[in-house]
């Protein structure tokens, strides 16, 4: 293991860098080098105060989140934030980049904090099922109050330097490029000063009027409770600044342990540490060489300034890039133009964004009426009508006018990517980029891989992803690709089941306990019946109410009815419509399954399809399809995904429980069942 620290003394002043990349995060040997650091100032007399600091792209990123799971092993986290915090010298931790975490925990024993202004810090282990586990809950109260600390924890947002030193998360900040001379500097003023050391753990200042407000904690678990629903990380926060409120600092620590242990072995927080991993592993193609080049992405071309093709154009647009936006028509694309705008104002009116920002991202679109505008542009995405005539045509007419060595995209939900590269010269050079709407806000974005396109292309399509701010999933071609594909599954177990008799109240009610946001028919309500087509000319519950005007929400009604404030009942239309189409269907053995069966009936398929998407290699791999799943369809994350979530259940029993359903399990899944193996341990 290369040397990761370093430590000088500078006119008095002992400086620790610690740089173990990527992230320095605090494994074993980090906190080595930092207790045996910290050891060696504190036995040299010419050493007066410390000054901590990271090299690398950051100041220390959190624990080390491969570690968990395992024994621990001294010097844990805990021993080291604790000699450090005993220091009868002043120590200054200098951060940049995002001190996240344990990281952030172990500024906080420091007696000082001095950050750069790009730098952030914050405590987001709630994002991994977690709380601070290394005193941060009673530390981050006494520094910005119960109520501040609350917010920062349960959302887990990093905090932008200078809204920390607002907070007095941090105490000064340092100039861009001088951080390490600022930091010794500040260490200088506070030997000047000549103040008694001061300890964040023995600060009342911020609690102590928070003892008087018992209702605080009330208040904040019911205007949260909707968001925290399924979670468990959240309410051991709340109990933890509770503790940090009401009890000593040391028993507050030891009650921060417990609710930690608690955390740390269930099952939520596994799962959602199996996607912190995953969704950084999507980005990852085994097959495409390290070295194989990306094409620049400069200007891009949009075909289609509809609902799709206006949200594609912000994401270049927030990212700098810009945007050639075609239409057929003038009031076309006004109108498309015309919707972008009015969704920046939006954000500017909540203060996300400033007027002059707006001018600027909307100076970067450049409207045309004719695909000639394309000529100039590195990468065209067509998101026209879901159509396979009308891209083909487009296709064909593309061909004609992009310049060599630009990527031709298609936005395609669903159809045969090689089958529109074929109208092309030039097949190599298409590719799917499948957005999820609302383009400009979900984070997916599927990056489909033709039989012919380019290892350059595809490289570039998963990097690009991530400089729009997305997260890539690479898939082959099929119909639905991945998401689509395996989530279509679940609606259509979801109209058999009603079928059999269930209700689309009780199917909803079960996934929503499963921990859904909404169940499918809710769901389908608010999108609209008349939407998403299930593509069957048979006669179907959703066709018989589409026909009888009953679009959803939106107009009469669906699968419920629906008061002056959408609230919605059980419809006597809807259960007639379900009635027929179940007696036309010849089913007259009604089931009432319990929500256990519910889920079974609609989840179990779904990991049945994505064992297929596998062994048919449209995924590269399982924790792909979780990835997806979350982010395209918000499947809730503390399941970890279908494919997590599976392994969590068992697959003997995903296996005996689909052939209860009459559904022949996927080889795949059959043979891990048999073999004892998973899909993501
Ligand atoms: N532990 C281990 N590996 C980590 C890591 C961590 N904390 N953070 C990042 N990595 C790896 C990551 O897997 C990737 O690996 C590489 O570093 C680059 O990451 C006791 C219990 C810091 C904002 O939650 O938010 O402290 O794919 O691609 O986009 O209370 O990483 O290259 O092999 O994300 O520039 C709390 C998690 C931990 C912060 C940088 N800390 N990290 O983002 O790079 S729990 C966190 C991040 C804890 C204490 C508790 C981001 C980043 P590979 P990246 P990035």
């Amino acid at each position: 293991m290369a040397a990761i620290s370093t430590s000088t003394i500078e006119d008095g002043i002992g400086v620790l860098t610690l740089d173990s990349p990527p992230v320095n995060a605090l494994g074993l040997h980090v906190r080595r080098a930092l207790a045996d650091g910290f050891a060696a100032f504190a036995a040299d007399d010419t050493v007066k105060a410390v000054v901590l600091i990271c090299g690398g792209r950051t100041f220390f990123a959190g624990a080390d989140i491969t570690e968990f799971g395992k024994p621990p092993v001294e010097p844990t986290l805990l021993t080291v934030l604790d000699s450090i915090e005993a220091s009868a010298k002043p120590v200054i931790a200098a951060i940049h980049g995002t001190a996240l975490g344990g990281g952030f925990e172990l500024s906080l024993v420091c007696h000082y904090r001095i950050a750069v202004p790009s730098a952030k810090v914050g405590l987001p282990e709630v994002h991994l099922g977690l709380l601070p586990g290394a005193g941060g809950t009673q530390r981050l109260p006494r520094v910005v109050g119960p109520q501040i600390a609350l917010e920062i924890m349960t959302k887990g947002t990093p905090v932008p330097a200078r809204k920390a030193l607002e907070l007095g998360m941090i105490d000064a900040l340092a100039g861009e490029d001088s951080l390490r001379a600022d930091a010794i500097a500040y260490a200088h003023s506070v030997l000047a000063a000549g103040e008694p050391l001061r300890r964040v753990r023995d600060r009342e200042d911020k609690i102590a009027p928070a003892r008087a407000q018992p209702e605080l904690f009330a208040d904040f678990r019911k205007a949260n409770a909707r968001a925290f629903r399924g979670f468990k990380a959240p309410e051991a926060i709340v109990k933890a600044v509770e503790a940090a409120v009401t009890l000593p600092f040391d028993q507050g620590v030891a009650r921060e342990r417990e609710l930690f242990r608690e955390l740390v072995v269930s099952t939520e927080s596994a799962a959602q540490r199996h996607y912190f991993f995953a969704e950084r592993e999507s980005a990852k193609v085994p097959d495409l060489p390290k070295s194989t080049a990306t094409l620049p992405i400069t200007t891009v071309g949009v075909i289609g300034a509809g609902t799709m093709g206006g949200g594609i154009t912000m994401n270049f647009l927030n990212a700098g890039i810009s945007v050639t936006l075609v239409e057929m028509t003038q009031a076309a694309l006004d109108r498309g133009i015309g919707v972008i705008r009015r969704n920046y104002e939006t954000s500017a009116a909540k203060g996300r964004m400033t007027s002059a920002q707006v001018e600027a991202r909307m100076a970067l679109i450049a409207p045309a009426l004719t695909l000639d505008a394309l000529a100039g542009a590195d990468l065209v995405i067509e998101a026209v009508f879901e159509d396979m005539a009308v891209k083909q045509d487009i296709f064909a007419r593309l061909d004609t006018v992009a310049k060599p060595g630009a990527i031709l995209a298609t936005n395609t939900s669903y159809l045969d990517i090689d089958a529109i590269a074929a109208v092309t010269s030039r097949p190599e050079a298409v590719v799917g980029l499948h957005f999820f709407s609302p383009a400009n806000v979900m984070r997916l974005l599927e990056v489909v891989r033709g039989a012919r396109t380019a290892p350059e292309v595809i490289a570039t399509a998963m990097n690009l992803a991530k400089v729009i701010g997305k997260v890539p999933v690479l898939a082959r071609v099929c119909h639905g690709f991945i998401a689509n594909r395996v989530m279509t599954v679940r609606g259509r177990a979801a109209d058999a089941l009603i079928l059999r008799g269930a209700s689309p109240q009780a199917v909803d009610a079960a996934i929503t306990a499963y921990g859904f946001a909404m169940g499918p028919f809710q769901m389908l309500d608010l999108v609209g019946l008349d939407v998403i087509g299930r593509g069957s000319t048979e006669r179907s519950v959703r066709g018989d109410l589409v026909a009888l005007g009953r679009l959803g929400q939106k107009q009469n009604g669906g699968y419920y009815d629906y008061d002056d404030q959408r609230r919605p009942t059980p419809s006597p239309v809807a259960a007639q419509v379900i009635a027929e189409i179940a007696a036309l269907h010849g089913i007259n053995a009604p089931i009432s399954p319990d929500a256990d069966d519910v889920v079974a009936r609609l989840l179990y398929p779904v990991v049945n399809e994505g064992a297929k998407v596998l062994e048919e290699g449209i995924a590269i791999r399982a924790s792909d399809i979780d990835v997806a799943c979350i982010l395209g369809y918000n499947w809730p994350v503390f399941t970890g995904g279908p494919m997590f979530w599976a392994d969590t259940v068992g697959l003997p029993q995903i296996v005996a429980g689909l052939r209860e359903q009459g559904i022949e399990p996927a080889r795949l899944l059959i043979e891990k069942a048999q073999s004892g193996t998973n899909f993501t341990r």
